[in-house]
């Protein structure tokens, strides 16, 4: 047994030295060769009396093993110097990119509106997500069992421990912020309010249950749907840069406007789609907002930001924005 400890002691020390393929073969045939230190232990074991044998043997076969794959590991290792026998870091290889993270398409396109309706002289106002059954439809002339609230499919709030003495809900447009900005403030004035919106309905490639709007509003003393129309269209021809647009004009009913209308554009010849809703604001409207209808009139309307991206990106499906895939997200 010493001579087994003292034959692995200097194999490995041997090992240490032994720098390229050519002495790790001279090591292999001391230790394992036809005649090697550990290849005459194995071959005496026949003459050795029962108990050493129990002992020697398996100790002996242990150290062929370790012996075999020490030698065939560093092998591997004097193979692959030789090929590379220069440096361990290829300093011309070029770098590892790092992956950047980059905002949203629809964040995009809120960001760009931002700035065209900023250019002008709008000022961009926010308002809450979760809101009142009063800022979104009765203060907007649509009261409790009025038809028009079925053309808003609501989410509502379940008020639970807390007994607030309001009705709450997933705001269904952005039209409630208009209230809370004119309680807030005097006229006139010209804002542009984006958020999101929600609605408790069957999605499509052109609906989704969450979607974005822009709402904007214009009041003064002498407001017309002349203004709204110049305004849109500088807006759309800045968004849609250089692109062709046709604009249509539709009577429409919200009952927060009157006259109500609708606006469809068609772009370098493509379809005609449904873009925002719009009109004169309702006076009843201005009375919620105690301001004087008599004194004030002014245009609002709403667009859905999402269908603005579809367009401007030419993406089949709304679906496609909340999806969370990175081979959609990373093609903007
Ligand atoms: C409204 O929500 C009104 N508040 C707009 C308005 C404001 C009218 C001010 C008058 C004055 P409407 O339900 O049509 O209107 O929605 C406006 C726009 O939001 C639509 O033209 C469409 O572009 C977008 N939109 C509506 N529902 C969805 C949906 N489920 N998914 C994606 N976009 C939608």
């Amino acid at each position: 047994m010493e001579d087994i400890a003292k034959i692995k002691q200097a194999f490995l020390k041997g090992l240490g030295g032994a720098k390229d393929r050519a002495a790790l073969e001279a090591l292999r045939v001391e230790y394992l060769g036809r005649k090697g230190k550990l290849t005459l232990i194995l071959r005496s074991l026949g003459g050795m009396v029962l108990e050493e044998k129990k002992k020697i043997g398996p100790a002996a076969q242990a150290l062929r093993k370790e012996f075999e794959e020490l030698l065939s590991n560093h092998e591997a290792v004097a193979k692959e110097g030789a090929s590379a026998p220069h440096a361990a870091i290829d300093l011309t290889a070029p770098g590892r990119r790092f992956s950047r993270g980059h905002l949203h398409p629809l964040t995009q396109v809120e960001d760009e509106i931002r700035r065209i309706f900023a250019s002008m002289n709008f000022s961009v106002v926010e308002g809450p997500e979760v809101e009142s059954e009063y800022y979104n439809f009765d203060a907007l002339n649509i009261p409790a069992g009025h038809p028009a609230r079925d053309m808003w499919d609501t989410f509502w709030i379940s008020r639970g421990a807390k007994k607030s003495t309001e009705n709450l809900l997933l705001r269904t447009h952005t039209s409630p912020v208009q209230i809370r900005y004119m309680e807030a403030h005097e006229p006139p004035f010209q804002i542009i309010v984006p958020g999101r919106t929600f609605r408790y309905e069957a999605t499509d490639a052109s609906h989704e249950i969450n979607f974005d709007q822009l709402e904007g509003l214009v009041v003064g003393k002498s407001i017309t749907l002349a203004n709204f129309k110049f305004v849109v269209e500088a807006f759309f021809e800045k968004f849609f840069k250089g692109r062709k647009i046709e604009f249509r004009y539709r009577p429409s009913y919200f009952p927060f406007v009157e006259p109500g209308i609708e606006v469809d554009i068609k772009i370098a010849g493509g379809k005609w789609l449904e873009i925002m809703g719009a009109g004169m604001v309702h006076p009843r409207v201005f009375e919620y907002a105690h301001y004087n209808p008599h004194e004030w009139q002014g245009f609002a309307f709403g667009i859905g930001i999402d269908r603005l991206a579809m367009i401007k990106y030419r993406v089949p499906d709304i679906r496609l924005f909340y999806s969370g895939d990175l081979r959609f997200i990373n093609q903007f």
